[in-house]
């Protein structure tokens, strides 16, 4: 048996033979708030790299401007690294200062 197929507690569940199973861990992407990105463009990101529809974008990006940041969506670590660069490349490419972060859950 690995060494890491026992280390931890968290992220597992008992199957029926008594097996441990890791799940994966899970990130959460946060957007964090600034002056300057317009509101709209934020919405438009929320649509396009998480998929939200205009709804739940628009509820996210309130949510961020009111409270500071906000989680926009959880995902395997490869998944969440690249919506982050996904949200930075966006920002750049019409020069907000936009900014994503990512933390395991
Ligand atoms: N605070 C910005 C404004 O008033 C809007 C905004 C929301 C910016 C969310 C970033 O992650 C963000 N135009």
């Amino acid at each position: 048996m690995s060494e890491d197929y026992e280390r931890g507690s968290s992220n597992q569940i008992d199957t029926e033979d008594k097996q441990r199973i890791e799940l994966p861990k899970q990130y959460k992407v946060i957007l964090h708030n600034d002056d300057y990105t317009p509101m709209e463009f934020v919405v438009e990101v929320l649509i396009e790299v998480f998929k939200k529809d205009e709804l739940a974008a628009t509820n996210i990006m309130l949510n961020v401007h009111n409270l500071g940041q906000g989680v926009c969506g959880i995902y395997s670590y490869e998944i969440a690294e690249t919506k982050v660069a996904r949200v930075h490349d966006l920002a750049q490419q019409y020069e907000y200062p936009l900014k994503a972060s990512m933390e395991a859950e």
